[in-house]
């Protein structure tokens, strides 16, 4: 593996989060060719109608998202209509984008109830908490922060939707090559993880902890000057959301 780091490409200025009961999930890789991981996922969320304020799915809900389609496919009713159901409830639902779900805009969002966003600080605590996927730390992964800084630049995200479907498609399937260690919800290689540059921006957001995926594997780290950070694991069908709080 090579020594050389790639630049940090910032993602868009973090969100402000002030709910106490917030549920967090990351790294789902639903498609609809695996239905009844849809249909498990939808089910945890349902549970939590009336429990939490606010829920933050941390990136990649799905396998592939290159347009508002692949969100309104019927496969992805179930979990629709239960991202609905908690906004009629009262609670608030963040669809932080991950290297899968680049695409996602805020018109999606509009359309479907929830808010997108590329980070989230957590302000209900005494010690600030950052959420975001985590692909803009691994600098070690050099094709990959390439690839991230192309479809970051202004305007790139409209132009890519405005295509064609089979040329989305056709793009889509190039970008994997890219990122190829990322196979569904198997570990990624923990060393493309660039630990000071967290902490660099750790402390540019002003937090003492941060809650990132991406990896897929749980690790904790402790950082300089006493920040921490946890990967989380990539979610199964039938695992809890992880609270903050
Ligand atoms: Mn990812």
């Amino acid at each position: 593996m090579s020594t050389t780091l790639a630049p940090y490409c910032a993602g868009e200025p973090s969100l402000r989060l002030a709910a106490e009961r917030v549920a967090v999930f990351t790294d789902l890789h639903l498609q609809p060719s695996a239905f009844h991981e849809i249909v498990a996922f939808a089910a945890s969320l349902e549970r939590l109608i009336g429990q939490a304020d606010a829920v933050v799915i941390l990136g990649d809900l799905f396998e592939s998202y290159i347009g508002r389609e692949d969100f309104v496919h019927p496969a992805f009713d179930p979990v629709r209509m239960t991202i609905a159901a908690l906004h009629a409830s009262g609670c608030q639902v963040f669809l932080v984008r991950g290297n899968r779900d680049v695409l996602l805009n805020q018109a999606d969002a509009r359309h479907l109830q929830f808010t997108v966003a590329d980070s989230i600080v957590c302000t209900a605590l005494e010690d600030k908490l950052l959420l975001t996927h985590g692909d803009a730390f691994c600098l070690g992964d050099l094709p990959y922060q390439r690839l991230r800084r192309i479809s970051r630049r202004p305007g790139m995200r409209t132009f890519l939707r405005m295509l064609p479907h089979w040329m989305r498609t056709r793009i889509a399937r190039r970008l994997r090559r890219y990122s190829v260690l990322e196979v569904a919800r198997k570990p990624l290689d923990s060393m493309m993880l660039t630990l000071p540059k967290v902490a660099a921006v750790m402390q540019q957001e002003g937090v003492q902890k941060a809650w990132i995926g991406h990896l897929h594997e749980a690790a904790e780290h402790e950082l300089e000057s006493g920040l921490t950070l946890h990967v989380l694991p990539a979610w199964e069908p039938g695992t809890a959301p992880r609270w903050i709080g």
